[in-house]
């Protein structure tokens, strides 16, 4: 992991003492914390982050060809399951060039050779005092990898186990930072996108702004794609 286009934020952020253990790199920067180490070896493989995965030209390009689809749109402070607040979303089949060779390096790096990613990306807009409850995406909608890109504020992902709450991990989701959910992460974890009140890595605060997020996910195992009309996959 290399602290690479996302070197800016880190040197503003003296990372977090207080309870719960953090995932060091090389350059002293973390982006994963943990309630313990058990938590943190057990998601080693299914709950990744790769900050800096996008150079800062490619989040302009995906920011870019994003925006004008994303202003004609209201945020909207009821989703159909209450899980989303203060949020504009759209989904996407047809990509620029440019960002379609983004999406194809998201697909090699998240998903197997035998996944089928989702043909319409998800993407998702969120005020600065927008936040996504804790949830578990719908089995219907979602397979078994989740994958999904951060663009202009940084914010804090929180994944707690369902049946063992003191099981915990946060991710740091800077701005060009790809993280990805599969297996137990997807399955055992709920996840969620802290509101601004709460938005802390550990001690430090991660002033929330708005946020896009671009989303790609597995085919749901043994279902064929989603029928028009029905709601979107997110949560
Ligand atoms: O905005 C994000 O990155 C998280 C989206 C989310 O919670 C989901 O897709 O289930």
């Amino acid at each position: 992991m290399a602290c690479g286009g996302v070197a800016h934020l880190c040197r503003h952020l003296k990372m977090a003492g207080g309870a719960g253990l953090a995932v060091r790199t090389l350059s002293g920067c973390s982006w994963v914390r943990g309630s313990g180490p058990a938590v943190l070896n057990r998601l080693r493989d299914e709950a990744v982050l790769r900050p800096g995965f996008l150079s800062r030209a490619e989040e302009d390009t995906l920011t870019s060809e994003l925006e004008p689809q994303l202003r004609r749109r209201r945020y909207e402070y009821d989703h159909w399951d209450a899980a989303i607040h203060g949020f504009r979303e759209t989904e996407k089949s047809r990509w620029s060039d440019a960002s379609q060779a983004i999406l194809q390096r998201v697909r090699a790096a998240a998903f197997g050779p035998e996944q089928t990613m989702l043909s319409l990306v998800h993407v998702l807009d969120l005020e600065p005092r927008g936040y996504i409850k804790p949830h578990v995406d719908s089995v219907k909608f979602c397979g078994s990898t989740i994958a999904g890109l951060s663009l202009l504020s940084p914010s804090v992902m929180k994944l707690v186990h369902t049946q063992e709450p003191e099981q915990w991990l946060q991710l740091l989701l800077e701005p060009g930072s790809l993280y990805i959910l599969r297996g137990s992460a997807r399955y055992d974890f709920s996840h969620e996108i802290l509101r601004d009140e709460e938005s802390f890595f550990g001690e430090q605060r991660i002033p929330r702004g708005r946020r896009i997020s671009v989303i790609c996910r597995s085919l749901p195992e043994g279902v064929g794609s989603r029928r028009p009309g029905e709601p979107p996959p997110a949560c």
